[in-house]
């Protein structure tokens, strides 16, 4: 009797078995998911990116963008390696899918990444820049983002900065030689135009860390470690706005039509803060006449041919561009030479007319492009087309008056000029 229930209970046991077994297995697509909302830089209880892009109604984008686990589920259809020619992108109104604004897009993605230098302090202001960006364009696209900083990210700056990015998020520490003054600088001199600058009132005159940060994004930003990962980046400032809804992908707009720097605004640089850079690139042109573009935008910087620069540039807390130019022999060396210079530190070269006087002279005019469609504030300045159509197209939230492009202080009407465009509708009556 006894050895009679013993086997009954092996039956049950067994029985038991078989069920865990089964339940493990139709549910082990679960256990996956579960994994992927505690993949580091996460924030646990929030809407994992996986969890949205479960929800996307094309029923693509179970494929991680954070994280590098692995999925069973099947694959999305957007990603490197797709024809483009499969996905036309929706340039107007009129194309196909241009009001496709939910979801993930389907599509090519370019190998590309935002980039920001931020410090950990200035965490609540990116967190306004990267919300809106997300919103107006990234949520669909799912790009990466680097920060950079020359100290560490602190935890809370990468769980906040992370828990709004859709893509993946990486941190990176600057290298003490990319942030400090090189040995050929004369510190004795650089303290003495500090001192002089902060006598005259010039904005950021008597910083130090300014005139790193400029050095930075001037010679080394493309080329950190984390950069070296990428073909193009878009650079995003803490406490900047996008007002329009960005409808197609334009890293793919700068791949495909072959450009290597663009920009929305463009004004002129104070002057006190580049007494020489001019000359320094006149040396430069001299030294390497093998950089300097046939079909070159002289005509933007200069108006006697290339004897004085008229500090027209192009404003470069908004740049989309191509890093492999900037790692290219020409930009670098035009670096070397200027940093060789001393400016960087005996005046207070900014990065941006550093970036657009190499863009105007190193690429050819077609390779630089200007986004009307890009609507962007930085303090103080505004792009805000002027088009009526565009603006509800675009359902832009930006008042068109503050637009800056057409005023006295823009060198965009240059821009346009020198290339021949026609001005976007809207333009005439904004000049004051
Ligand atoms: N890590 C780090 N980032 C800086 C420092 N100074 C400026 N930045 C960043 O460099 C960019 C330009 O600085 P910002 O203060 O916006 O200068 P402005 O736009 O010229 O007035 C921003 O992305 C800042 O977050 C610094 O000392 N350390
Ligand atoms: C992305 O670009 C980097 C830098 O040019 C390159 O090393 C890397 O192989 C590229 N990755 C892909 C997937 O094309
Ligand atoms: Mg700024």
């Amino acid at each position: 009797m006894a050895a009679g229930s013993a086997r009954y209970v092996r039956y049950i046991l067994f029985a038991f078995f078989g069920l865990a077994v089964i339940y493990f297995i139709t549910n082990s697509d679960r256990v996956v998911d579960t994994s992927k909302s505690t993949v580091p830089g996460t924030v646990p209880g929030h809407t994992s990116p996986a969890t949205d892009h479960a929800q996307s109604p094309s029923g693509s984008g179970s494929g991680a963008t954070k994280g590098d686990e692995k999925t069973s589920k099947p694959k999305p259809n957007h990603g490197p390696g797709l024809d483009p020619a499969d996905y036309p992108m929706a340039m107007t109104p009129n194309d196909p899918s241009w009001n496709d604004l939910s979801g993930i897009k389907d599509g090519p993605r370019m190998n590309a990444t935002f980039v920001t230098l931020a410090r950990n302090s200035d965490i609540w202001d990116i967190a306004r820049s990267i919300r809106q960006v997300e919103d107006r364009f990234n949520r669909r696209y799912n790009y990466d983002w680097v920060f950079l900083n020359d100290k560490p990210f602190d935890d809370d700056f990468k769980r906040v900065t992370s828990s709004l990015v859709s893509g993946k998020t990486h941190y990176g520490e600057i290298a003490k030689e990319h942030w400090s003054f090189p040995p050929h600088i004369d510190q004795e001199k650089a303290k003495k135009v500090r001192e002089d600058m902060a006598q005259r009132k010039i904005i950021y005159g008597d910083s130090i860390s300014y005139r790193h940060m400029c050095r930075f994004e001037s010679g080394f930003f493309f080329r950190q470690p984390l950069m070296m990962n990428y073909d193009y980046y878009w650079r995003v400032e803490p406490s900047v706005e996008l007002f329009c809804d960005v409808h197609y992908d334009p890293f793919r707009f700068m791949h495909e039509n072959n450009k290597k720097y663009s920009f929305v605004l463009s004004l002129y640089e104070y002057v006190e803060t580049i007494p020489t850079l001019w000359d320094s690139v006149k040396k430069f042109m001299k030294n390497h006449p093998e950089h300097i573009a046939e079909d070159n935008s002289m005509a933007f910087l200069s108006d006697d041919g290339g004897d004085n620069y008229n500090h027209c540039h192009f404003w470069s807390n908004f740049e989309i561009g191509s890093l492999n130019w900037l790692r290219s022999k020409a930009y670098t060396d035009f670096f070397e030479s200027l940093d060789q210079d001393g400016g960087f530190f005996y005046e207070r070269w900014g990065d941006a007319p550093v970036h657009s006087i190499a863009a105007a002279l190193m690429l050819k005019k077609d390779e630089i492009h200007f986004f009307n469609d890009i609507a962007y504030y930085h303090v103080p300045f505004t792009h805000c087309p002027t088009g009526e159509k565009l603006r509800a197209d675009l359902k832009c939230h930006c008042n068109p008056k503050d637009n800056f492009d057409w005023k006295g202080y823009s060198c965009t009407a240059r821009y346009f000029e020198i290339n021949g465009l026609e001005k976007p509708e809207g333009w005439s009556g904004q000049q004051d």
